[in-house]
């Protein structure tokens, strides 16, 4: 069976941003297939990625983007896969611009849109899994240790 998480993006240079939701997905043992889909560099390729999504296999999208971000609004125009949205850190905005783009998206086309930049792109592996553990007993008890193993690491007091 392929991937069940596809996690799209603009162009390799959000793949330093991106690579957070790949590696949360991975210490959860969920395999996850990462592409770059551009909304107006490859628009072709956005067609076919999008309305290929679900006979592919895919259950979730993750897709992020920076600036103009209009890759998860068109990616969910064309799927009825869930598709979460991360803001990219822009150079010229620092990532509001693509905040922006991404999460106003008119009623009838949602995008779980996440936070600008690798906290959004770890939360967005993270809500993958929890959507994905509604049907899988093994993923849940993974992502509630997960989850029991951030709490602690948590210190009671901070070091000097
Ligand atoms: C967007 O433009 C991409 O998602 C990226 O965040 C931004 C800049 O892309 P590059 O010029 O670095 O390829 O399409």
């Amino acid at each position: 069976m392929g991937a069940p998480v596809a996690i799209v993006m603009g162009s390799q240079s959000d793949w330093p941003t991106m690579q957070c939701a790949a590696d949360v997905l991975d210490a959860l043992g969920v395999s996850s297939d990462a592409r770059i889909v551009s909304a107006h560099r490859t628009p072709d390729r956005l067609h076919q990625f999008g309305t290929g999504a679900a006979g592919e296999g895919f259950r979730v999208i993750i897709a992020g983007a920076g600036g103009a971000a209009h890759l998860p609004g068109m990616i969910a125009a064309l799927t009825h896969l869930p598709v979460l949205g991360v803001p990219v850190r822009s150079r010229a905005l620092s990532g509001m611009d693509s905040l922006l783009s991404i999460v106003q998206m008119p009623a009838g086309v949602p995008v779980g849109t996440l936070a600008i930049g690798e906290a959004g792109a770890t939360n967005a592996g993270l809500m993958a899994a929890s959507i994905l553990a509604l049907a899988d007993d093994a993923l849940a008890a993974r992502l509630t240790d997960w989850r029991a193993a951030q709490t602690a690491r948590v210190a009671e007091r901070p070091e000097d």
